[in-house]
């Protein structure tokens, strides 16, 4: 008897049921009033009085799981019924999760974009591959400036000079040749240069680059509108500070460096134990870069302002190392699955 029930078990946990008549078969051959189950449970009667309880436990455990399982093959086939013929897609199974993830640049860049978006600054675009005159003369790059020189910039052809832009700013000059003011726009963008791939430095990387030029644009709107960017990018309660500096493009120049958003000042890794951390390079458009595109620079001001989008997005996420982000490694492109 015991062996029995063991095999009737075995036979209903291997059972199929792929059609409605095989359905249809295992509820005749195993739970029907004709079926095996009620076959064993009319043996009982010859089981030893001290044995019966035994059994019936077996019997009755046995029962529920021939049971449970006709309720599987049921919604199995039903399942299986909702799937259009000639397909082997099965449309009732969950959702897949999205495959692929926002990269972490594209999810700063779009924010960065957002942020100043809000504040009526359109979005421009232009070509990656640039003459001289418009990567670097018109900004105002003397002559023998060494950015201009083979080792930092990728030339396709010299005499006249083709080169992959080394900045965003080409994008401007284009802008004021085209428009007159006023003009508030930011170019986000790919730009080049020939430097050796580390930690810190690669030869393709992102910028957005900002200008806004009107009359009476002064330092002060400058100063207030990076206040407002360095907030919504890293939490209201970061300050900011100016260091001079010098571009050729700017006059006066400066470095923005916000308060560290993981020490709050008071010294850690991220800032290097000064309480700082730099951000973006900006200053007053120079007059010659205004006349260059025949901005009148006695009646019009502007600023402008670069920064590194693999930078902004190292420091936001605190990611260490540059290589990440052109590496391709699932492991770390999908810890921005939910970003958008
Ligand atoms: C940096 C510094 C900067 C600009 C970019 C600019 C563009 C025009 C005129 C004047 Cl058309 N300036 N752009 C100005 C200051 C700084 O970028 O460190 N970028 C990563």
């Amino acid at each position: 008897m015991l062996n029995k029930i063991k095999a009737l078990k075995q036979e209903i946990e291997s059972a199929t049921a792929v059609t409605q008549d095989e359905l249809e078969q295992y509820r005749l051959h195993f739970i029907s009033k004709k079926g095996e189950l009620t076959n064993l449970f009319q043996e009982l009667k010859n089981i030893p009085t001290d044995k019966k309880r035994e059994f019936g436990q077996a019997l009755n455990e046995i029962k529920q799981l021939a049971q449970s399982k006709f309720r599987d093959l049921v919604s199995d086939l039903e399942r299986k019924k909702s799937i259009p013929a000639g397909t082997d897609a099965d449309l009732t199974l969950p959702a897949y999760d999205p495959v692929g993830s926002v990269h972490p640049i594209t999810a700063t860049r779009n924010r960065i974009i957002e942020i100043f978006k809000r504040i009526g600054f359109n979005v421009a675009d232009g070509p990656e591959i640039e003459d001289d005159w418009h990567n670097f003369t018109a900004l105002n790059f003397p002559p023998d400036h060494p950015a201009r020189e083979m080792q930092d910039t990728f030339f396709i052809e010299k005499n006249p000079d083709i080169l992959l832009r080394t900045h965003t700013s080409n994008v401007q000059i284009r802008l004021m040749k085209k428009q007159k003011p006023p003009i508030r726009a930011i170019m986000p963008g790919r730009v080049f240069r020939n430097e050796a791939i580390s930690a810190r430095a690669h030869c393709i990387f992102h910028q957005v680059e900002g200008l806004y030029v009107d009359e009476n644009v002064s330092f002060k709107d400058l100063k207030a509108t990076l206040f407002y960017f360095a907030k919504e990018m890293f939490g209201k309660s970061t300050k900011i500070r100016f260091r001079p500096s010098y571009f050729p493009f700017t006059e006066p120049s400066a470095e923005i460096d916000i308060s560290c958003f993981i020490c709050g000042g008071s010294g850690c890794n991220i800032c290097k134990y000064t309480g700082w951390v730099e951000i973006a390079g900006s200053g007053m458009v120079h007059p010659n870069v205004l006349e260059n595109c025949d901005t009148d620079s006695g009646k019009f001001t502007g600023f402008a302002f670069g920064m590194g989008i693999e930078r902004i997005a190292m420091l936001k996420y605190q990611i260490k190392d540059l290589r990440l982000f052109t590496e391709n490694d699932i492991r770390f492109l999908q810890q921005f699955k939910t970003m958008i």
